[in-house]
């Protein structure tokens, strides 16, 4: 079983926060078309490494949580920080 993993404080000064349902961040965005294409390649990186959040898509606003791993209880693990981590790498492309 995977074992629960502290939050980097890169991740941290990111705006990534610890809830009862794991990994989240809200990232704010120009209009709902930038929003819905950050949760595309979201979407593609979380198939691409078997591990998915849920994606919330509103006008300026998108919304990446419930990042936990089921096979460890739903506790953060080294899988949560991985992909957290590769999205700011896809955020911090298209930053203005
Ligand atoms: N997504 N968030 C999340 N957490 C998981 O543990 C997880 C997942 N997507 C697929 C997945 N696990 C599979 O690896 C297992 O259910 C087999």
């Amino acid at each position: 079983m995977p074992a629960p993993t502290l939050l980097p404080a890169s991740l941290r000064s990111r705006g990534w926060t610890e809830t009862d349902t794991g990994l989240m961040r809200t990232v704010s965005c120009s209009d709902f078309s930038e929003a819905f294409a950050y949760a595309v390649r979201v979407a593609l990186l979380a198939e691409r490494l078997d591990h998915h959040p849920e994606i919330t898509i509103s006008y300026g606003r998108l919304v990446i949580s419930g990042l936990a791993t089921h096979d460890a209880g739903g506790i953060v693990t080294e899988r949560d920080i991985a992909l957290a981590m590769r999205a700011e790498e896809i955020f911090s492309w298209y930053e203005r």
